[in-house]
């Protein structure tokens, strides 16, 4: 198995943080994203036609999205834990991962990279307005619940974790959503969650 990552990418933060829970060991190869931007480079194209990290190669075949890094990894090495397999309990889980792809990815990921100048184009008050509607459905749901799924840790917190966390960096006030905050602490509090590169 092998991780094609960047330092500053909060999808590849994703993948370290349940590999590192579960202790898993991958091979991981570094792009430079910022210099080189080695993600657009004619050999990672093959790997990746998006030109975007994270990407695997799991089993010989190669996979693009965080989503299916995390399902593979936590059905493979995490028992019931992160990603059950009973119908109910797997949907609660996918159903956050879905919104970590959506409203996450286009409001607090994409606002973030405008004002950290690693996109440059689209509507920064629509991922403003997207980024905020994610921050107000967590702590909604957050104020009642522990965790995002099932009353445990799962891959649906690995998934929202990184781009909540860096949400000051696209200009979010987070502070502003306690309960968000305090489950930001939590996720902290799990043993072997690795810090942020
Ligand atoms: N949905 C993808 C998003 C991946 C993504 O947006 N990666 C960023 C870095 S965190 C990237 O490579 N951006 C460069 C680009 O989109 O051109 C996933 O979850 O893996």
């Amino acid at each position: 198995m092998k991780l094609y990552a960047s330092d500053n990418s909060g999808n590849s933060w994703k993948i370290r943080i349940l590999l590192s829970l579960l202790d898993v060991p991958c091979e991981r190869v570094d792009l430079d994203f910022f210099g080189k931007r080695e993600h657009k480079s004619p050999w990672f194209m093959q790997i990746n036609p998006r030109g975007q990290v994270p990407a695997m190669e799991i089993e010989g075949k190669y996979f693009w999205d965080s989503t299916a890094h995390l399902v593979y990894i936590a059905r493979k090495w995490g028992g019931e834990q992160w990603l059950p397999t009973d119908p109910l309990g797997m949907t609660d889980v996918m159903h956050w991962m879905a919104f970590a792809q959506n409203q996450v990815q286009f409001g607090l990921q994409w606002a973030r990279g405008v004002v950290l100048k690693l996109k440059t184009t689209g509507d920064f008050v629509e991922m403003q307005r997207q980024g905020r509607l994610a921050l107000q459905i967590l702590n909604d749901h957050l104020q009642h619940n522990d965790w995002l799924a099932v009353g445990r840790t799962t891959i649906a917190d690995i998934a929202c974790y990184p781009y909540v966390a860096k949400s000051p960096e696209g200009e979010f006030d987070v502070a502003a959503y306690p309960h968000v905050v305090a489950w930001l602490r939590r996720c902290e509090a799990v043993p072997k969650w690795p810090e942020r590169k």
